[in-house]
């Protein structure tokens, strides 16, 4: 008989079965394969009585959830982005953070690109069309008539391994990128997107198709406006697939309602989930559920590399995507 004691490691949110089999043999798991939101007083709770976490954006890891964590090692995010993180609060509790940086690059830029072409061609609303029974109405001129991309100008906001993803893939239509982050990028990186750096008011009034790829940071908060939005052309269209909460969406679904701009296609909300009920009122808008990572074989690597990430750290070695590294030193 096996006595020895497993390791108590907790899964916030249901995993694919076969990963989670895989861990039940190394490790004594506290899953939610149910997929019910953990509140922060039961991830407290139980972060109290586990060695390592596998988490999701919608399990906040900050000095509150680690107050009684005193044998909690490594928290792993099934998520690139990590505001949910307060990773300041963590390297205190000496609990490391880990995120899943480049297995999603391809299929988030992919889907940045299907989401700027859902709104820029009304495909939606198209849809909508078709299923309403409308094409009785078809014309020349009563259609829904979007605009284009191809040889158009393609702003992206926020040039990570995303961004330029989707510079890569805007080249391919014949589109003039330019683009703004906080720094620039190499020379031969530019180069390789054949992007162009300009100013951020620049962008906003020389873009057709804005589209917004920065992480959430608190200086990042309502990087678009109704300042911004008045700064665009009235045929532009905006993208956000980064993080609720980087667009001002009452701003926005004023602008949209007022047709300051021509539409929107958004990936993310503030206060997700929930949507602003004036965007849910909008034909003008193009909304997923935070999906742009979701392929079978995306989010499976996303749990792998989640995966090595806490028993890396559980061994005592370096988790491959370990964000706080201050921690070994120390
Ligand atoms: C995740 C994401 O699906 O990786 C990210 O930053 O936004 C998505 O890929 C989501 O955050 C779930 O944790």
């Amino acid at each position: 008989m096996n006595t020895q004691i497993k390791p108590k490691i907790l899964i916030a949110r249901a995993i694919f079965p076969e990963a989670l089999a895989k861990l039940e043999e190394s490790f004594e798991v506290r899953s939610n394969q149910a997929d019910q939101i953990i509140t922060p007083e039961e991830l407290q709770k139980e972060l109290a009585s586990v060695v390592g976490a596998l988490v999701t954006g919608s399990e906040r890891i900050d000095a509150s959830a680690l107050a009684n964590a005193k044998d909690l090692k490594v928290v792993a995010n099934i998520s690139v982005g990590y505001n949910n993180f307060d990773v300041p609060a963590m390297t205190a509790a000496g609990v490391m953070a880990t995120n899943t940086p480049d297995v999603l690059t391809d299929t988030t830029a992919d889907f940045g690109f299907a989401l700027l072409m859902a709104t820029a061609r009304r495909i939606t609303e198209s849809e909508h069309w078709v299923r309403n029974g409308h094409w009785d109405k078809w014309s020349i001129v009563n259609n829904p008539l979007g605009v284009d991309l191809h040889h158009s100008t393609i702003g992206i906001i926020g040039m990570g391994r995303i961004g330029q993803g989707i510079a890569k893939r805007a080249l391919g239509f014949g589109m003039n990128v330019i683009y703004y982050n906080r720094s620039r990028l190499a020379e031969s990186d530019e180069k390789a997107c054949g992007a162009k750096y300009v100013s951020k008011n620049e962008l906003l009034q020389t873009a057709d198709h804005v589209v917004l790829v920065l992480p959430y940071t608190t200086e990042n908060h309502h990087t678009i406006g109704a300042k911004e939005i008045a700064l665009m052309k009235p045929t532009a269209t905006l993208v956000n697939i980064a993080r609720g909460g980087i667009v001002d969406d009452a701003a926005l679904a004023q602008a949209l309602k007022a047709n300051k701009i021509f539409a929107a296609g958004l990936d993310v909300f503030e206060g997700e989930p929930n949507v602003h009920s004036e965007l849910l009122k909008l034909s003008n808008v193009v909304l997923a559920p935070h999906i742009a990572s979701a392929t079978e074989k995306t989010r499976r690597a996303m749990v792998d590399l989640a995966i090595d990430n806490l028993r890396a750290a559980l061994a005592g070695k370096k988790p491959p995507s370990l964000i706080n590294t201050e921690l070994l030193k120390a």
